[in-house]
Parts: C-alpha cells; structure tokens; sequence
C-alpha cells in the first residue's frame, strides 16, 4: 500500500492545494486517476490489485464492465489477462436512440462485476449498475481503487451494491503524511473538507442530486463571484432578498390584466415573464407603467421573444419596431440555432443598455429538437458571450458553473402537460432534483381562482426546494 501510496502521488493522480471544483466550491484534494494510462507499470499494478480485491471477498461474477471512461482500460487488463469476458458500457447512446448502451455479449441472468477507479458519492458507479441490470443482469458488487470516504458505499449499499475499495482516502493521507509527502496541517484540511462534504443516503437521493456531491453556493454567494453578469448578480441579490425564485408567466392578452398582475403579485416574484406581441391592446404607456412596477416590486423584466436570426435583424427586432424591447425589458432570450451571430446583434444593442440574455438550450414541449449535442453547443455559446449571456432555459442544469443560472419552464404543481405540447414537472424535481435556480409558471399559477395564494404556494415551495438542494450534506 505504501509504494502504490508513494507511486499515485508521483503520477499526480492525488494533488494537494487549492482547486476550484464545477460546484464554485475550493478543495485542499484533487483526485484524478486518468493520469495512470500515462503509467503501465501502474496501470497494471492497479489492475491487478482490483482484481486481488475482488478475489479476497470471493465475489462469483461471470463478466466484469468499468464505469467509463478511467475504469476501461482497468477493465480490459482485468479481463485479458485473466480470461474474463468484458462488457462495456456506452456513455454517449442516450442521444442518439438506436444505439445499444452496452456492447459486449449479454446473457440476461449472469452476474457482472463493476470496476470503478475512485467513488465519492458512487453515482457513475450506479448509473452504470442501473443500465447493466435493465439488460436483465445481476449487478451485487463492484471493486473501487479509491474510496473517497464520501457516502459512497453507505448510497450504494442501499441500491444493493457492496462496494469494496482497495484503499480509502484516509488510508492514503496517513501514508502520504508518514512519508513526509504532505503536512499534518493539510492531512486535517482534506479530513474538515469530507467530512463536510458527504451525503448520507436518503429516499431522495437522485443520481443527479448525487452528483453533486459537495454543498453548493447559495445564491447571496453567487450574486458576489467576482466577473458574474451585473444583471445576473442584480437578480441573484433580488433573489435572496424576496426569498423568491419563481418566475410569473404573465401569458395574458389585456393590458389592464397584465399590470394588474404585476401590482398583485410583484412582491412573491423575481422575474414577470412577458410575451409582448400577445397583448391586444399594446400601447408605450403600458411597459412604461410596467417598467415602473418592476423598479417599486424589485422583479426583472423578462421578454420572452425567442429571437432566432441573423443578427442585422434581430438587432432590429430588438431595438425597434413596435416594441422596443431592448428599452424596458432587462432581459431577453434567444435560440442558438443561428449561430454565435444572433448573440452578437443582440449585444450591441443590449449591452449599452446594461440588459443581458438567456440562450435557449433546452424546450419543454414534447419532442424537442434541442437535446444532446445541440444543447452543448450552446453550453459554448453562453461561454464564449458571457460578458451578455448569464444563463440559460432548460429543464435541468446543463452546466456547473456558478456564475450561470438556469430557468425552467413547463412547471406546475400537477405534473402532466397540456393537450398541445407542453410537460410539466413539480417545482420540487426542477429546483431539487435538475439543480435548476427559477420556476418559470404560467398556467399553473394564472388558472388558479386565487392567483396571489397560488403564487405564494408555488414561491414558498420554490425557494424551500432550493434551501433543501444547497444544503446536501443534510439530506437524512
Ligand atoms: P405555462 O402556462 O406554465 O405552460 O407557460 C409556460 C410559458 O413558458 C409560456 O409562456 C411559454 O411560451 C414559455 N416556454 C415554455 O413553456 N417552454 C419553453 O421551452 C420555453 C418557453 Br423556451
């Protein structure tokens, strides 16, 4: 154990310092086991320990599948080297339907072992048990090089995997400590850092929630990260301060109705979401009365008007016309399908005027063609604009970075959908479960026969979905 201690820590597959994880959160520790490819000798070393370790438990499997990518190679010298058939698992089929999710022989009722590099909360390991026993096979145990000490085992215990590590973290700092390759002092830093970081297994623990496993920034901190978008940080502090993350639909077409909303239920919300060109009765008069609303409420403005062209034209459209969009809405949205172009328009005219936008990177309605790679492109998108684009529609967070915020719509507390298209989800699953920050309602809260007690049960159960999701640690 002391020479694989010394030899992971020489490969650089445990790093000690100061590292910014996806979730804004800093870790004394970076694990990262890919580097052994770099390293036979290692590599085959590590591949035989797994093997030893599933031998000692006396674990009866007949074939043996690593959770990709880090735990194939594992897998396939395993296999090789010992006559063990392999099945592999594919990451990337749920995009593309046709495609078999694992390759490999399958003989419904055999038993198949996991290979797994490192586990922390043991997600990867169960997303892929999950896909083995839905091809009809037994999946009881899997082998880990490195238990990262996180809730892991307890998580996978309890979806009936016993998890068996080669060695633990701890295992592994108390060795690094006596060979005089880390200070005591960071040995209790990583120790206070697990130990506030680990999920115990509850009900509800979802393979996303899983994922992220270390507490997140609340959004008072995300309104404070140095370079976030000025609207996006005007929003994150509104946010906080109204206890609010609920964002109105105000799908009317009568003016009078509309800032009837705004007046009524401009305390209980964060962003009133407009679709301008529906009102009948359109007038400059009514945004400006609107636009008066939003500054006495503190909620944003928010013109649901999808611009989806060249940007000569939607610099047009957004600017002018009728409308004039640019000059009372702080923000709008826009699809990425024309490409960078549309984003770049929008910017010239948005950004003198201190508004910002959304891309569009995934639609609630049924069918929707905004899936899978497209949706990563305009992760790609938001990321190369983000002095304009602070976040995203989506109906689950497609990206973990702090600075962007994610708005869902097609939320009510009834889930189901409507007769043409559209599918709801409950505010609990969208902020709890997809990691989402604001519920977008329209419908669910505008049929109602009282719309400000409606309002207030949809902003009450928003905001405790969000206070329950920030505080992972705590779900026992
Ligand atoms: P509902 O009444 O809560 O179903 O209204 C949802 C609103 O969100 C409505 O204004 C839609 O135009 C808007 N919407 C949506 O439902 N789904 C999407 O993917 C996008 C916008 Br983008």
């Amino acid at each position: 154990m002391e020479i694989l201690a010394a030899e992971l820590y020489a490969a650089q597959a445990l790093r000690f310092g100061e590292f910014l994880l996806k979730s804004g959160l800093v870790s004394p520790v970076y694990v990262d086991l890919r580097v052994i490819v770099s390293h036979p000798a290692l590599l085959n070393k590590v591949a035989d320990l797994l093997f030893q370790t599933a031998k000692d438990v006396a674990i009866k499997y007949n074939t043996v599948c690593g959770v990709p990518y880090t735990a194939l190679p594992l897998a396939t010298i395993i296999c090789s080297t010992n006559k063990i058939p392999m099945l592999i698992r594919r990451k990337e089929a749920k995009d593309h339907g046709t495609k078999r999710l694992i390759e490999g022989t399958i003989n419904s009722g055999e038993s198949c072992l996991i290979i797994e590099d490192v586990v922390t909360s043991g997600s990867s390991v169960l997303e892929t048990a999950e896909v083995l026993r839905q091809e009809g096979l037994k999946v009881t145990d899997a082998i880990v090089l490195l238990d990262r000490e996180q809730g892991g085992k307890a998580i996978l215990a309890k979806n009936g995997i016993r998890l068996h590590s080669v060695c633990t973290l701890s295992e592994i700092l108390k060795i690094l400590e006596q060979q005089k390759k880390v200070t005591s002092e960071i040995v209790t830093r990583v120790e206070k850092f697990i130990q506030e970081n680990t999920i115990k297994p509850s009900e509800q623990n979802s393979i996303a929630s899983l994922k992220r496993v270390c507490k997140e920034m609340s959004f008072a901190a995300r309104a404070e990260l140095p370079g976030i978008h000025p609207v996006a940080r005007q929003l994150l502090r509104l946010m906080e301060k109204k206890q609010s993350n609920l964002c109105l639909s105000a799908d009317v077409t009568n003016s009078k109705e509309l800032l009837q909303l705004a007046t009524t239920l401009g305390p209980s919300i964060c962003i009133l979401k407009t679709h301008i060109d529906i009102l009948e009765d359109f007038t400059e008069k009514v945004v400006k009365e609107l636009r008066a609303l939003a500054d006495h409420h503190e909620f944003l403005i928010f013109e649901d008007r999808k611009f989806a062209d060249i940007g000569n034209t939607v610099k047009h459209q957004y600017q002018g016309g009728v409308f004039k969009i640019a000059s009372w809405s702080d923000i709008v949205n826009a699809h990425a399908v024309p490409g960078p172009g549309v984003v770049k328009g929008l910017k010239e005219v948005g950004s003198p005027l201190q508004r910002a936008c959304l891309l569009i990177g995934e639609m609630s309605s049924e069918g929707s063609l905004a899936v899978g790679d497209y949706t990563k492109a305009v992760v790609k998108m938001a990321e190369d604009h983000s002095d304009f684009v602070f976040g995203f529609i989506s109906s689950s967070r497609i990206v973990e970075k702090p600075e962007f915020l994610h708005l869902t719509p097609g939320v009510q507390m009834h889930v189901g959908g409507d007769n043409l298209g559209q599918k709801y989800l409950s505010p609990q699953e969208v902020i709890c479960k997809r990691g989402s920050d604001i519920i977008i309602v329209g419908r669910g809260i505008l049929s109602a026969s009282n719309r400000l007690d409606e309002a207030e049960a949809y902003r009450k159960l928003a905001w405790e979905s969000y206070l329950k999701r920030i505080d992972v640690s705590g779900q026992n």
